[in-house]
């Protein structure tokens, strides 16, 4: 029985896997719960493939990553302000993203791909101002705790 719910849990997320997502993201003057200058996700849980389309659904933002804190292999992005950015997602692990203008105000996010948090540390060493490095380093915990609870989900299951 449990080989079979494993097989098939493999097979989902293979075909899952090979369906290139675009996820949108949107760049922010107030979200729903009145929060000011934010992206409309946080943590951005991606897979190698897909590509992240930020866009300026208000003025006065952009999306770029953090120098230093993209995966390895990883091409950096910068968006203009006001313009749509894609990022195309090639490497597994943590990506920290910026909006300039506002990254110490606390407009950041973090992209988690394919649920590798081993460059965790780089992300923490990037040094983002005020409110965002906060936010970053909050990001980072979620991350991690959110991998370790499918790990601790697996072994109870097994
Ligand atoms: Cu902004």
């Amino acid at each position: 029985m449990r080989t079979l719910i494993m097989s098939t849990a493999l097979t989902l997320g293979t075909a899952i896997g090979a369906m290139a997502e675009t996820i949108e993201i949107e760049m922010l003057n107030k979200n729903d719960e009145g929060e000011r200058m934010v992206f409309s996700e946080e943590l951005i849980r991606a897979e190698i493939g897909d590509v992240i389309r930020f866009v300026p659904t208000d003025k006065s933002h952009n999306a770029a990553s953090v120098k230093n804190a993209v995966p390895e292999g990883q091409e950096p992005f910068r968006g203009k302000i006001n313009k749509a950015v894609e990022y195309e997602v090639t490497e597994a692990g943590l990506t920290a993203v910026i909006c300039t203008p506002h990254q110490a105000m606390g407009m950041v996010a973090l992209i988690m791909v394919n649920d590798d948090v081993s460059n965790a540390e780089q992300i923490l060493d990037a040094r983002i101002p005020g409110k965002g490095g906060k936010k970053i380093e909050a990001l980072v915990e979620e991350a991690r705790a959110s991998v370790v609870d499918v790990e601790e989900e697996d072994e109870q299951t097994s």
